[in-house]
């Protein structure tokens, strides 16, 4: 699909389509549909992080709180939406050991505990062991650090959810 394609959705199929851009947040598709049309997928990406910024820190926390663990219960009862299946894969969240496996639920647990939002990270551009060291180095930081770092990573998956639906604005890319 290109830009003049997305521009032509219906509000309902645009919702459809990206609504999970940001991860369990359609709420965000349907505010930034108002925006259209969009010059590129820059322009749509912009709108999105536009009203990501615009919201008070507890709308953001608020994002945050909608995103699955990596390796959590979501992964293992098999609820996990499609993409994030897909990114968590990707990172070989699915194929942890024993002791991998444990660490990451201990280090998501003391994470969640310390700033009562999970740890994110846009897992296709990472690997299990820096996730686990990331993780691990994250839990030390200041509760306000750590809810703009997940937000940028959020930023990050959301891009790279875009990418896999629009075609990208280099000619050369089909
Ligand atoms: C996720 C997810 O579901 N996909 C991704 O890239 N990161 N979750 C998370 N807690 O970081």
């Amino acid at each position: 699909m290109d830009i003049a394609a997305v521009n032509a959705l219906p509000y309902e199929d645009f919702v459809n389509i990206f609504g999970n851009v940001v991860e369990k947040c359609p709420v965000i598709t349907a505010a930034v549909w108002t925006g259209r049309p969009f010059a590129s997928l820059s322009a749509l990406e912009a709108a999105i992080n536009e009203f990501i910024d615009a919201l008070p820190e507890s709308g953001k926390e608020g994002i945050l709180r909608c995103h699955p663990d990596l390796a959590g219960r979501d992964l293992h009862s098999g609820t996990l939406t499609q993409e994030s299946r897909e990114e968590q894969a990707r990172a070989g969240m699915d194929a942890l050991n024993t002791e991998e496996a444990s660490r990451m639920a201990r280090l998501n647990d003391e994470y969640k505990k310390r700033f009562g939002f999970p740890f994110v990270v846009c897992a296709r551009m990472s690997d299990k062991a820096n996730i686990l060291r990331q993780l691990s180095q994250r839990c030390q930081n200041e509760r306000a650090v750590e809810r703009a770092r997940g937000i940028d990573e959020v930023k990050k998956i959301c891009r790279l959810r875009l990418q896999g639906l629009v075609l990208t604005d280099a000619p050369n890319k089909l």
